[in-house]
């Protein structure tokens, strides 16, 4: 079994992945929703750790510091650098990571960020899910604060959904170009519907088709 499915597997049996009718962040009705706070036991949280690591030496990024933003991108970071350097010791097991606070300490050492500096560092951005791309933008912003240079982002879902509904492209494809950098992600809608379709019902296909017509790219 790939990496992929292994992956998807588990977000079924911890319900992660659900399907019935959710509203989104930006307003839109989906027929499925990801929510990777399910991930939530060191079993779990093992296999996610996992899965984030090998997508990342598949696309062979070269990095100096993971960057996760709060909240949810504060475990993501610590568990995958962590991984990545029992997988790979050799190129990652020097790899830092770093998160944002939320709100601003002053007193101790003061300051926003927690974790290795990201002044003059390459940084790959880690997060849950990108739909219209919003969380992520918020993410580039602080790091531009600290002087940081972003080479990428990894995503566990890219639900491959266009920004606007005009767009052409999907909001993982405008980050890519805004920034010119790579995004990647674990799995994406076409491996739920490829991986999964066994166990999906007919119904629950058929309404992620109907959504997908309106909003993946035209
Ligand atoms: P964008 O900021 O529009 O890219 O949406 C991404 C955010 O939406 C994620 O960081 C989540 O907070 C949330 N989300 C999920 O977690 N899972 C989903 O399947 C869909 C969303 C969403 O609201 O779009």
């Amino acid at each position: 079994m790939s990496y992929q499915e292994q992956f998807l597997t588990t977000a079924l049996e911890s319900n992660a992945l659900k399907f019935g009718s959710f509203t989104l962040k930006s307003g839109r009705q989906s027929p499925y929703f990801f929510n990777l706070g399910f991930f939530n036991t060191g079993k779990l949280l093992s296999n996610l750790a996992s899965s984030y690591a090998r997508a990342i030496i598949d696309a062979g990024i070269k990095f100096d510091v993971l960057f996760g933003p709060a909240y949810k991108g504060i475990p993501l970071c610590a568990i995958t650098v962590a991984k990545l350097a029992e997988l790979d010791p050799e190129n990652y097991g020097s790899v830092g990571y770093a998160f944002n606070r939320k709100e601003k300490k002053d007193h101790g050492e003061g300051g926003s960020i927690v974790g290795s500096g990201l002044q003059g560092k390459r940084i790959l951005i880690i997060d849950d899910v990108m739909t219209a791309g919003t969380a992520i933008n918020e993410a580039f912003e602080i790091i531009a604060g600290e002087k940081g240079n972003v080479v990428g982002c990894i995503i566990a879902l890219d639900r491959q959904e266009t920004t606007t509904s005009t767009s052409n492209q999907s909001a993982t494809q405008a980050v890519s170009e805004r920034y010119g950098i790579p995004v990647i992600s674990i799995v994406s809608l076409t491996d739920i519907v490829s991986l999964l379709k066994h166990k999906l019902t007919e119904e629950e296909l058929a309404s992620i088709e109907k959504y997908r017509q309106e909003y993946a790219p035209k």
